[in-house]
Parts: C-alpha cells; structure tokens; sequence
C-alpha cells in the first residue's frame, strides 16, 4: 500500500530563482534531492497546495519526463487535488499558460530553461506560474527562495506516478493525475484571435512560409496549426520533432543559432517569410526575405497593427516593454495616443499591466511578444499576428518594415552578448560603472556626449512594489543609448548584455547594417565601461 513518505533533507545553496524560475545544469537537478527540495521549497513558498488544482508540463528537454514523475508524486503527498499534465510530460510554456486560465487551476509547474541547451551536459529549469497563468511575481519567487533556506523535509508519494503517455484520469493516492492532449486547446485559442481564412487564402494563393521549430516544443504545435489547419505546404514546419537535446543545437531563435533559417531566407529562392520559436516555444524570430525583423522592430510593427487581426479590432488599451527593449514601440503608441509603459528585464513584471488591462501587448528585445490572450510570451501568437498583418496588407514583410521606418523613423538596434565571463570580473565592470554614473554627463566619448546616466528602478503601477538595481542606461546627447545588465538565465559565468540603440529619421539613412549605424555607440560604451579590457574578450560571443 503506497503512502506518503516525509524526507528530512537540508538547503542546498544556490536555489536562487533568476529571471525566469530556476535554472541550472542538468546534472546538478538530477542529483537528489536537488528537484525535491526546489519543489518542496515552492508548494511551501506558495502557501501549501493542499486541495489544490496545478497543471505541470515542460518542453521535453533531457530529464522532463523523471521531473514530472516527482512533482507529481510529491504534489500528491502535499495534499493536491488534481494535476492536469500534458501528454508525455509536454506542454509549450504558453499553452501552459492558457491551460491554469482555461481550466482556473491554482498554478503550475513549467520545466524549461527556455532557449538553453538541453540534455546530460547542458541545462534544466523550472518555474512556478500563478493563477493568473504568468510567471511568479518576484514577492512570490522571494518566498520560494525563502523556504530553500530552511527546508527540513520534503513530501513524496512512494509509489510510481502514473503512466502519462495516454491520455486520461489516474489517480496517485486521493490525486487525480489528468493527462491531457496539449495542442487543442492552445491552437483553438489562437483561431479565436486570428483570421485564419484570409492566412489560409494567402497561402493558397502561392506565399510560401518556412517555420523552424528547432527540434523544440511548438514542432507539434506548428505542424497542426500552420500545416494542419492552415493549409501551409507539408514540410513548411522544418525540424518539427522534439528532441531531448534540440538535435544537439541551441533552441535559442536568433541569426545566430537560427542560422538555417537565416541562410534559407537569404537564398535565392527564399519562401515569403520565415520564422522560428525556443526550446519552450515562447520565442519568436521573425525573418522575410533577406529581412531580418529585430525583436524590438517586431514589437513595434505589431502594436501599430495589430487592429487587422479580430481578437484587436478593437485597438490597444495600452502596450509595455522592457526597458533595454528599443524605443520603437513607444512612438507607436505616441501616435495612437495609448499608454506604454517600460518594465524591467522578465515577463512577469508584465503581469500585473495585463491583469489589470492596462497593456494589450508586450514585448522584449530577448525575442519575446505575446498580448493578453496568456500571461507569458507567446512564439507562434507572433508568427500568427504576422501572418495575420501579411495576409490583410498583403505587402511582404521588407515592404512593411520599410513603410514603418518612413513613417516612424527607425531605432537601430543591437544586442552584445559577452556569455561566461568571470563572474567577479563582471560584477565589478557594473559596480564601477554605478560609482561613475554621477560623473558621466557631459563628458564626451569619441563622437558622443553623455547627457544622462541612472540605473533603472521600477515602481509597479497596479500594485505598487518596487524593482532596483535592473540595468544601467548611458544616453548619449544625439539620443542614443546604451545599456548593461547581468543576464539572469545563464547557469556558468555571467554574462555581460550591452543593449544599444540609435534613433535616425533621416530618410536616407533607414537602410543601413545596424553595427554600422550603432558604431558610435559601441566605441562610447566600450569606452566608458572598458568592456575589452575588463572582460579580456575582444568581441562579442554573439550579437543579434
Ligand atoms: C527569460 C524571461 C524574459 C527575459 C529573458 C532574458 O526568457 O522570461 O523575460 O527577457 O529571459 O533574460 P536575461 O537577460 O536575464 O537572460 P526565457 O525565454 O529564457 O524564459
């Protein structure tokens, strides 16, 4: 007779959840009780689960299917009334998302660490979403924390978790283990947002789309929604099988490790639009032919029209964005006269604006976008809103960025990564440049003066709570900027993102490479900040 078992263990260090849960390598979450603990530490950090109703799901990366086994038997032992779980342990993080709204569960449970590798050697994750279907707020994720400090025991059902390949009702002692298929219900939501005929004619009438899945999660999700129920030709979903290590690459969806996609869009006879999507199917890129679409410019070109597809006829009660994220958005939302509100680095600080239906939609630089419909980004929903634009304009997608310029101007933008450099080394690159601050106005770095330099602290509008200390911003007198902050998904090293930006409506300026357009501002920031010489690199390890 299986019953519950009561652990003793003790905190293990380092249960720190970063920007999104709680991310490490994949062996180090494999050695018990490191998943035990974390997990414990976050049915107690949420005030126990004791009756409740959680979903639990992940994007099939290395150790996704033992994970679920253990949640779902130490979910049971803390008392929960019901898992809803998708087929295989799978769910994308946004159909996650929609399914705690869909079905009012108490919360979930998400394993993922998003566009990091997967497998033995490379990374895991995993994040508690709340009610409201968004990632933890950070008064949440601090209680979690919390209890890592001072767990003493975890609860674990003794006997096996049920078997979750068939769909169906189990139980694990009182808990009802529900497993559920975990494509419908997403792709019936995003037919209720977009309008899929005029997509489907697009396609029929010879617009060729390419969607790379990148042996992640949304391979699934895009085969039934862009093949299945749109019509898009058989292979237009490439590398649609998950893999529990992505097919060895790196499910991150940008020029760099979306590099198939990027040559197949810049060939010869590229398809009409491309795009791709992470680990956890969150992401998006978004790329035409020979036209790389920059997040930021992506957020931008939606919030302005987004009206075309039915779930936003109605227009935008307001649009957010992170705050490295580019000011491209912001005069969108200038000219329709709606708010836009600048929000540190993470989805849940979105959470709140959307609860409240203060923002309609949201974006980040990091690939990220994604509207009220859920409360985490949302890959393919941008690949459909595009479509959805493409399709009513009937332009392609160089066409609408070169008419959002014109009108608009352009903000150039770049992202510098600098990956697994000395965490001292770059904790002290950010703590000399804070002590500096105060001193840079006015100063001149090579063809730029400093005009204001702060680090970014944000006080929630809805419900008041207070961010510090979430990146350092440099503007530069000609209305550039530039912008650092330690990134909070990485699981070896620090690593350094230098956010750049410069505003040109010059007409005739609009079409030029970024690195060109922002190399001013590169040669200020390195300048200012001794980025070279503190972190010995001469380059970034990846630039998008
Ligand atoms: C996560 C967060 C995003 C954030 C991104 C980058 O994305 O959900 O909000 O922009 O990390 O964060 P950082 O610069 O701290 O690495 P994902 O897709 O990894 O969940």
């Amino acid at each position: 007779m299986s019953q519950i078992q009561i652990i003793p263990t003790q905190p293990i260090a380092g249960q720190k959840p970063g920007t999104s849960g709680l991310r490490k390598k994949t062996s180090v979450f494999m050695e018990p009780p490191y998943l035990e603990n974390y997990v414990q530490a976050i049915f107690e950090g949420i005030g126990g689960v004791a009756g409740q109703t959680l979903v639990v799901g992940g994007d099939g990366r290395y150790f996704n299917d033992s994970a679920v086994a253990v949640i779902l038997r130490m979910a049971a032992a803390n008392g929960a009334a019901r898992c809803i779980v998708g087929q295989g342990g799978l769910l994308s993080t946004p159909a996650a998302s929609h399914l705690i709204r869909k079905r009012g569960a108490d919360g979930g449970l998400i394993l993922s660490a998003s566009h990091n590798p997967g497998g033995p050697e490379a990374d895991f994750g995993l994040k508690y979403n709340g009610p409201n279907g968004g990632p933890a707020t950070e008064a949440v994720t601090d209680r979690i924390f919390a209890r890592t400090l001072d767990i003493t025991e975890y609860h674990i059902w003794e006997g096996d978790a049920p078997d979750i390949g068939l769909i169906g009702e189990a139980h694990l002692g009182a808990m009802v283990v529900e497993v559920i298929d975990p494509i419908t219900d997403y792709a019936d939501l995003m037919e209720s947002l977009f309008d899929f005929a005029a997509i489907r004619a697009h396609l029929k009438g010879g617009f060729r789309l390419r969607f790379d899945a990148m042996h992640a999660i949304t391979g699934p999700y895009a085969h039934e929604i862009l093949e299945n129920r749109l019509g898009a030709a058989p292979g237009s979903v490439v590398n649609g099988t998950p893999s529990p290590d992505f097919g060895g690459g790196h499910p991150d969806p940008n020029p760099i490790w979306a590099h198939e996609l990027m040559t197949a869009m810049y060939a010869p006879d590229a398809p009409d639009f491309g795009a791709a999507s992470d680990g956890d199917g969150d992401r998006n890129m978004i790329v035409g032919r020979n036209c790389y679409v920059s997040p930021s410019d992506s957020l931008a070109v939606l919030a302005d029209l987004a009206h075309l597809a039915p779930g936003y006829a109605d227009g935008l009660a307001g649009v957010a964005r992170s705050m490295p994220t580019s000011a491209a958005v912001d005069r969108v939302a200038a000219a329709k006269g709606i708010d836009c509100f600048e929000t540190p680095t993470g989805w849940k600080f979105f959470g709140n604006l959307l609860d409240a239906g203060r923002a309609t939609l949201c974006g980040e630089e990091s690939a990220g976008t994604g509207s009220n419909h859920v409360r985490e980004k949302d890959g393919l929903w941008a690949v459909l809103l595009w479509l959805n634009i493409l399709a009513s304009t009937g332009k392609g997608v160089s066409e609408l960025m070169a008419d959002h310029w014109a009108r608009y101007g352009r903000n150039y933008y770049s992202r510098h990564d600098y990956e697994e450099v000395d965490s001292e080394a770059a904790n002290a690159l950010i703590a000399d440049l804070r002590a500096e601050l105060p001193a840079l106005p006015g100063k001149v770095f090579g063809a730029l003066t400093v005009e204001r330099a702060d680090e970014f602290s944000y006080d929630d509008p809805v419900d008041g709570s207070h961010a510090a200390g979430q990146g350092i911003r440099v503007y530069f007198t000609n209305g550039a900027r530039a912008v650092l902050r330690l990134s909070g998904t990485g699981t070896a090293g620090a690593t350094l993102r230098v956010y750049l930006e410069a505003l040109e409506t010059d007409p005739a300026a609009l079409h030029q490479d970024p690195q060109t357009a922002l190399a001013d501002v590169i040669t200020a920031i390195d300048a200012i900040a001794g980025i070279a010489a503190r972190t010995g690199r001469t380059g970034p390890d990846v630039i998008t």
